[in-house]
Parts: C-alpha cells; sequence; structure tokens
C-alpha cells in the first residue's frame, strides 16, 4: 500500500501546484488528454467488454467498468465510430415488460468498485446502425467521463439471445421508450 498513499500524496501536491497557479512543471500541452483528479488518465477499465452481434439497426454493448481511483467518477456519454446514435441505457419494469430507457444523466462508477453493464441492465446502445455486426467483429466504443477524462475500447461482438434481451427494437417498435 505504500505506492498507493505515494500517489495519493502526488495528486495532492499537483493539486496544490495548480491553486498555486504554478502550471508550467504539469503543462502536458493541447494534445495530451486532461488528467482526472488523480492525476492519472487511466484511472478506468473494463473487463470482459463486448457487444452483440446483430443484423438489425441497435444494439448493446456491455462489460464490467472497475474504478481504482479513491473517488466516485461519472460517466456523461458514449460514442462509437460505427454510429452518431449512442446513448447510455438502463432497463425498466413496465407492468410486465421490460423497457429500455436512455440515462440522460449517465452513472456513477463507485470509487474502488465495479459498474456492470449486462444484457437485462444498463448497456451501451449503438442505434442507427448502417451495417450488420457479425461475431467476431471488433466494434470501437469510448465511454466519456464528467472530468474530462475517457475510456476507449474494443468490443468483439458475439452471438448472444438470452433473457432481458426484449429490445423495443426486436418487438417491432421504431420508437424509442
Ligand atoms: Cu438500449
Amino acid at each position: 500500500m505504500v505506492s498507493r498513499a505515494r500517489r495519493r500524496a502526488a495528486g495532492i501536491l499537483l493539486t496544490t501546484a495548480l491553486l498555486a497557479g504554478c502550471t508550467t512543471s504539469v503543462d502536458r500541452g493541447p494534445t495530451e488528454p486532461p488528467l482526472n483528479d488523480n492525476g492519472d488518465p487511466a484511472s478506468i477499465v473494463i473487463e470482459d467488454p463486448w457487444i452483440k452481434a446483430t443484423d438489425e439497426m441497435m444494439t448493446g454493448a456491455f462489460g464490467t467498468l472497475r474504478n481504482d481511483t479513491d473517488r466516485d467518477v461519472h460517466a456523461v456519454s458514449a460514442t462509437s465510430p460505427l454510429t452518431d446514435r449512442v446513448e447510455i441505457h438502463e432497463i425498466l419494469s413496465q407492468g410486465t415488460t421490460p423497457v429500455m430507457s436512455e440515462m440522460p444523466d449517465g452513472f456513477l462508477i463507485p470509487a474502488g468498485g465495479t459498474y456492470v453493464l449486462e444484457p437485462g441492465g444498463a448497456h451501451v446502445m449503438l442505434m442507427m446502425l448502417a451495417a450488420p455486426i457479425e461475431a467476431g467483429e471488433d466494434v470501437e466504443i469510448t465511454l466519456h467521463f464528467e472530468d474530462g477524462t475517457s475510456l476507449t475500447w474494443e468490443a468483439p461482438a458475439r452471438t448472444y439471445s438470452g433473457a432481458g434481451e426484449a429490445y423495443m427494437g426486436d418487438e417491432g417498435a421504431t420508437e424509442e421508450p
């Protein structure tokens, strides 16, 4: 735990330098990604990422997001090169029918904890797909955080048809709930 304590101390020093207006030593230039409060651009990782292979116009991406920092990290939006229409969704029960709903405020990955994107639960939704996504294909997805940092990963496409996949698209509905 010594290294963790040291890293935290370094973060406090960095914050102090910024408050003092002494930015020359920490100025990484405009092309570098912004640092979060820990001074670490890669504090969130995703485990077991995947996306549901589909021949329809929408599909979900999943995985377990792990937050190794000591503060909550707020995911606010998602993007993908495959489509401009990417949203963060959850599944709510309306009576007996599971209905997808956008999470306009995104979600929190708790400090030192995980947030799970899974079928039947929260997911990254890709809509208005121009072409099918075939099993084995890799799909690039980026999650954007409130602090200005982001996480990009390649999600391998898998064939999946399980409970909780009753998306509105599968029911023939064209409107998002
Ligand atoms: Cu969805």
